[in-house]
């Protein structure tokens, strides 16, 4: 695929979607800027992934990123309907399967998200799989993230990327990380507590299996949800949007999430995009200099 790609050396992919749908408009153009600096002071370059006039683009501009905000419902990517947008030229947040598809394209190895998508917890009784866990086997890149979002099911999420054979590793931590709770009794497949090892472990791996890794960094301490508190918050936002579904079910309960929370948890999802930002631009960095 061809893409138009600005990328320089140790880059870092970022997702359009966490932008666009993951947090309110008006938070996204902050967002964007400390994710950069973050990733620029990791000693990396960001790369900002999306589509913009059907272009698929790794290394979007301020202004490119300003246009997608701008418009009123730009629409959700993942490796589904990406092709459809790229032929009918018009513009496009790409998730993080999209995003994985498009930084492949481009040699990028490194993406930072928040959490990736995983397996629904069935909102009516319908089965609800993200793209993402697909995407993990079929593109060569890391996925930086705090493991799934916790209005998921994240045991079957674990599962699922079990039955994928998907490598999946913690960054000081044993337990698969659900997004705004740090730990929970879930395994990783491996802990790696230095970071330049964990880099020549993610370059090495990358290169034999031509598939993806997904590195799960817990949320910062000081932002995190107990399970309890967690619990409390997403019963109420599963409670108003109990009609959502498909593509509208992620960001329709983390918006309620954030209106029910009085914020906490957007604080939360900004804090550990940040940190996932800035553990991915270490991980380029290192990966430049083996
Ligand atoms: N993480 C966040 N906010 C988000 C998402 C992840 O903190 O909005 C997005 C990502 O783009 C992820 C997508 O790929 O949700 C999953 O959506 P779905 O379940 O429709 O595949
Ligand atoms: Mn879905």
């Amino acid at each position: 695929m061809k893409v138009t790609s600005r990328v320089t050396a140790a880059a870092v992919a970022l997702e359009t979607t966490l932008l666009c749908h993951g947090v309110p408009k008006a938070n996204a153009p902050a967002l964007a800027v400390r994710i950069d600096d973050a990733i620029k002071q990791s000693g990396a370059s960001p790369a900002l992934v999306g589509v913009v006039r059907g272009v698929p683009t790794v290394g979007m501009t301020a202004d490119e990123l300003r246009l997608l905000l701008e418009v009123d419902h730009v629409p959700k990517l993942n490796t589904a309907n990406l092709g459809v947008t790229l032929h009918r030229r018009s513009h496009g947040a790409t998730t993080v399967a999209a995003t994985m598809e498009l930084a492949a394209a481009a040699g990028v190895e490194v993406f930072a998200t928040g959490g990736i998508g995983g397996v629904h917890k069935g909102y009516g009784d319908r089965l609800d799989i993200s793209a993402d866990l697909a995407a993990l086997t079929r593109f060569p890149v890391a996925v930086v993230a705090s493991g799934v979002k916790s209005i998921l099911d994240v045991a079957s999420t674990r599962e699922a990327l079990e039955t994928l054979g998907v490598p999946v590793v913690g960054y000081r931590t044993d337990s698969f990380p659900a997004f705004y709770v740090r730990e929970t009794d879930l395994p990783v497949d491996a802990r790696f507590d230095d970071e330049a090892d964990l880099a020549a472990f993610v370059h090495a791996e990358l290169a034999r299996i031509g598939r993806g890794v997904l590195v799960c960094n817990p949320c910062p301490e000081a932002h995190a949800f107990t399970q309890a508190e967690f619990d409390v918050a997403l019963a109420e936002a599963e409670r108003a949007t109990a009609g959502a579904s498909g593509r509208d079910a992620t960001p329709a309960v983390l918006a309620a999430l954030h209106e029910r929370s009085g914020g906490r948890t957007l604080t939360t999802n900004i804090e550990l995009a940040v940190s996932n930002a800035a553990l991915a631009g270490r991980i380029a960095a290192a990966i430049a200099s083996l």
